[in-house]
This record gives C-alpha cells, sequence and structure tokens, in this order.
C-alpha cells in the first residue's frame, strides 16, 4: 500500500504498455490526458476504454491525485470519443471497475465505454 492506502502503480500493467508503445492497441483518440481505443474482448458492438495518461491505478487514485487540468481532460476525452463514434444520439454506458470488489483486471484506471445496442439496466 502507498501513503494513501492505495496500492502503488504497477508500471508492468498492460495499459502502462500501450501507453509506451510496447504493444499494440486500436486507438480511436489521443490527446494530452488521455488514449482511447477498443477493448480486446468487446462486450457491445462499441466496447471502447479511455485511460489517464497519468499512472493512477483506479478511479480512487486519480480523484485523489490527478491535476484539475487532467481530471477535466480526461472526462472532456471521455464524452468527446463517445460523440465521435455516433454514440451522443441512441446513448451509451460509462463505467469503471475497482479494485477486487469492482472486479477490476488492470491496475490503470480506464473508464469503458459501452454502446450500438440498448445495454439495459445495470445490475451486478
Ligand atoms: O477491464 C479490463 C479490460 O481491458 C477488459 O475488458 C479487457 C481489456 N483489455 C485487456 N488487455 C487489453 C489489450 N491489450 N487491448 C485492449 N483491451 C484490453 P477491467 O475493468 O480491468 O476489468
Amino acid at each position: 500500500m502507498s501513503a494513501t492506502g492505495l496500492p502503488p502503480y504497477d508500471d508492468a500493467n498492460i495499459f502502462a504498455r500501450i501507453l509506451r508503445g510496447e504493444i499494440p492497441c486500436r486507438k480511436i483518440h489521443e490527446d494530452d490526458h488521455a488514449l482511447a481505443f477498443h477493448d480486446i474482448n468487446p462486450q457491445a458492438p462499441v466496447h471502447v476504454l479511455v485511460i489517464p495518461k497519468g499512472q493512477y491505478v483506479s478511479v480512487a487514485d486519480f480523484s485523489a491525485s490527478a491535476t484539475d487540468a487532467e481530471v477535466a481532460g480526461f472526462w472532456r476525452a471521455v464524452a468527446k470519443v463517445a460523440k465521435d463514434l455516433g454514440l451522443e444520439q441512441s446513448g451509451y454506458r460509462v463505467l469503471t471497475n475497482m479494485g477486487s470488489d469492482g472486479g477490476q483486471e488492470v491496475p490503470h484506471f480506464h473508464i469503458h465505454i459501452f454502446g450500438g445496442r440498448p445495454i439495459g439496466r445495470m445490475v451486478p
């Protein structure tokens, strides 16, 4: 655990490797604060991941440690990607998993965007 009580960032995680260009991704968007790419195991016709460029483990770490510019830039990128993918009119879902109970597999904060069909009510 780090001083915040959250786990330390592991820069060997798969999204860190994508950010460093060590492994490929199907990129949709990139700017100063965010990278968006298609999920390798899509759960909907559109299933995209948006990740911050900074090293944050989870939404808790991002919220505690990112600058206001990073937070704003990241969320603007999420909305822009959904809009650019044509999801705004029909709608979409954004979701993040945090920690073991949340089912988080990759320890680099990321938002899932699901769309392209009715996603339905979310129940665990
Ligand atoms: O979800 C982690 C997500 O990351 C899961 O939907 C698969 C996806 N994933 C894993 N590796 C890759 C690569 N290499 N490219 C694209 N997508 C990937 P979580 O919220 O952590 O459970």
